[in-house]
């Protein structure tokens, strides 16, 4: 199989399970579980959950056993879409190629499913122990770092400071401040919470933390530079938006080329911080070409 295959097929198992994780469509309040079904299916690349395997596995631990752990990320991920999406926030009409969540069922069924998939976020991840068996130490310590990743000095503190800083020219030390939370935070949870929760060790953890570090700059610039060079049927969001809404990016600031060799070095970095694993880290060594080089 090859690698974006095998990318989709465990994207696919994700799916299957946050599919058993989640409650039925017609279960009573039925319309916030059918928009709740609506953001959460609606695509995505499933990329978080995925780390979070690929984190187990490059300290031989077992993907099946922290796939728990893996939909709780995506589920924390896309109530952070659909509340950035909200007319308070980024006011976006598409996302996933998709109406976004309060176009198709208003604001206050929005605001609900986003604070529903972050409460069940903390509920899946919380069975861990009990129906994995995995040592409930882990399990504390990913919920508490998954907390902090989330919280105003993880994902809601990169979030205010992009929402100040629309408008205003941004220099680097506060593009980074903004993308290290935004979108580093997540990821680097993500690759973390799969090694913490298969026993890994501090030393494997500080190698693992230094990928998903320099795996999540990479990311955040090529999105920055799919939203000026991509296609929007493919990325499933208007181009140009970061442009329009005056927004902070790699490429704004350092120009496009400029930007593609931040990606291009952040991506050896990531790498290199691989170097003393072997073929068990393989899939964390795909998942930095891939991003480097998707167009979506
Ligand atoms: C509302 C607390 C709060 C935070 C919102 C997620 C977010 C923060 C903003 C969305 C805008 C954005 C560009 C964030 C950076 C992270 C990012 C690139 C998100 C999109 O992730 P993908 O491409 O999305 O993995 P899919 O749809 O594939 O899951």
């Amino acid at each position: 199989m090859n690698f974006r295959d095998e990318l989709a097929e465990r994207a696919k198992m994700v799916n299957k399970v946050l599919d058993q994780f989640l409650p039925p469509a017609n279960a009573y309040p039925p319309s916030i579980h059918k928009a709740v079904r609506y953001s959460v299916f609606a695509g995505g690349k499933r990329l978080r959950p995925i780390l979070v395997l690929a984190g187990a596995e490059a300290v031989r631990g077992c993907a099946e056993t922290v796939m728990p752990a893996a939909c709780a990320v995506e589920l924390l991920h896309t109530y952070s879409l659909v509340h950035d999406d909200l007319p308070a926030m980024d006011n976006d009409d598409l996302r996933r190629g998709q109406p976004t969540c309060h176009k198709v069922f208003g604001e206050a069924a929005a605001i609900l499913v986003g604070d529903a998939l972050l409460t069940s976020s903390f509920a899946v991840l919380a069975q861990l122990s009990q129906k994995a068996g995995v040592p409930p130490e882990r399990v504390v310590r990913v919920i508490s770092e998954l907390a902090e990743a989330a919280g105003t000095q993880g994902l809601i503190g990169g979030q205010v400071a992009d929402l100040a800083s629309e408008g205003d020219t941004v220099d680097q030390d506060m593009l980074e401040y903004i993308h290290t939370r935004k979108t580093g935070a997540l990821i680097r949870v993500s690759v973390r919470a799969g090694a913490i929760l298969s026993g890994a060790s501090e030393e494997q953890l500080k190698k693992l933390t230094g990928y998903a570090n320099n795996l999540g700059l990479a990311f955040q610039i090529v999105d920055d530079i799919l939203d000026v060079v991509g296609d929007e049927q493919v990325i499933g969001k208007p181009v140009g938006s970061d442009q329009r809404n005056h927004k902070a990016t790699y490429p704004a600031l350092f120009g496009l080329d400029a930007a593609k060799q931040k990606a291009a070095a952040a991506a050896e970095m990531a790498l290199a911080s691989l170097n003393r694993f072997g073929a068990e880290a393989d899939f964390l060594r795909g998942l930095v070409h891939f991003v480097i080089t998707r167009n979506q």
